[in-house]
């Protein structure tokens, strides 16, 4: 149904409207459609690839120009042009970026309130060190940096280290509430972390000491989940996505509490419909090739690409492979939008 028109700024008389202004006053009509369209959100995000090949030079030719001390983190920000570069955000909630770190190099120990996870794109030898745990990162692998928690990164491999950092920045700096603090070298207390959740199933549990941790997975090792996708496909052929979702091994939540992530398989050849889903989605290639459809776009993702698609559309994920299988890491919205209430499917 057409909504009526509503009247216009440029109606009311310049000296009501300096009046309203010099006392701080916005009439709501004249921006009540923009705020409250009809149906469908207005999305600032817009469908965006970021080809691996393509920024890999200009990360390492970071490393060359902008030593570690510089940089304290050292990274290119994957910025979605709807929302202007400058704002560094891949969605309303998402930002990403690629992280270079060179052999022999540190990422000092600092927390802060935004929630981090990476998705490890390549090189071997470097880790990460969350409250005195350290992970070391292998290609695949899903490290978590919870709220809260000191981390540091270091490398003693031989070989540029590259990894995607899925931070949920834009909303933690839009509710005001993002910051920093700085620390120094933590001392390791294990490099087991998160090994005893690794079996499904069970939970570590002493029976008079129980104390569960609230984020007690911390690493999320590519060989397990590319094995749970693998299992999940040959033994119920009838699912239609063959897909897996990262949680709190403790209580069956998202492993984080405003992201939420999830690994694909598409099995060759397979063509997938993803019914519109009011949260903001970002899809990583760990394996393999798959096109993406959504909202006219349509990217053809070749191993270590992301790109970002906006909420409200439907998405079509196809294997452009007829004989190898191909592996997907997405990144979304939807735990904050279904603990705020929005979060909503429409059906194809
Ligand atoms: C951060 O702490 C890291 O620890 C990476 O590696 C990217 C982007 C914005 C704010 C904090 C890291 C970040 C970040």
């Amino acid at each position: 149904m057409q909504l009526p028109e509503l009247g216009r700024l440029e109606d009311l008389p310049q000296d009501y409207r300096d009046a309203l202004t010099a006392k701080n006053l916005v009439p709501l009509w004249p921006s009540l459609r923009a705020v409250l369209p009809p149906g469908k959100p207005t999305s600032k995000t817009r469908p965006t690839v970021w080809p691996y090949q393509g920024l890999r030079p200009l990360l390492l030719q970071a490393g060359e120009l902008t030593p570690m001390e510089k940089a304290e983190r050292r990274v290119l920000v994957l910025a979605n042009p709807g929302h202007g570069l400058e704002k560094m955000q891949a969605s309303a909630t998402m930002y990403l970026g690629m992280q270079l770190l060179l052999p022999g190099e540190w990422a000092p120990a600092h927390r802060h309130t935004p929630n981090a996870v990476r998705m490890i794109v390549e090189g071997e030898g470097a880790y990460t060190t969350i409250d005195g745990e350290k992970c070391m990162m292998q290609r695949g692998d899903l490290i978590l940096t919870p709220t809260g928690l000191w981390h540091e990164h270091g490398h003693d491999g031989s070989e540029p280290v590259v990894w995607l950092d899925v931070l949920d920045l834009p909303i933690i700096y839009y509710m005001e509430a993002s910051y920093v603090t700085e620390g120094k070298a933590q001392t390791v207390i294990s490099d087991a972390a998160g090994l005893a959740y690794q079996r499904g199933g069970v939970v570590p549990a002493p029976v008079f000491t129980r104390n569960a941790a609230s984020f007690p997975m911390l690493r999320y090792p590519w060989a397990d989940v590319r094995a749970a996708l693998q299992t999940l496909a040959q033994t119920q052929p009838e699912v239609e996505a063959v897909q897996v979702a990262y949680i709190n091994p403790e209580n069956g939540a998202d492993a984080q509490k405003i992201l939420g992530f999830s690994a694909l398989m598409l099995r060759p050849g397979e063509t997938l419909r993803l019914p519109a889903r009011s949260c903001a989605t970002v899809f990583h290639q760990i394996e393999g090739n798959v096109q993406v459809d959504a909202d006219g776009s349509s990217f053809d993702l070749a191993e270590a690409d992301t790109c970002c698609m906006p909420g409200y559309v439907p998405i079509t994920l196809c294997n452009r492979s007829s004989s190898s299988p191909a592996f997907v890491f997405t990144a979304d919205d939807a735990p904050l939008q279904r603990k705020l209430g929005v979060y909503e499917v429409r059906p194809l």
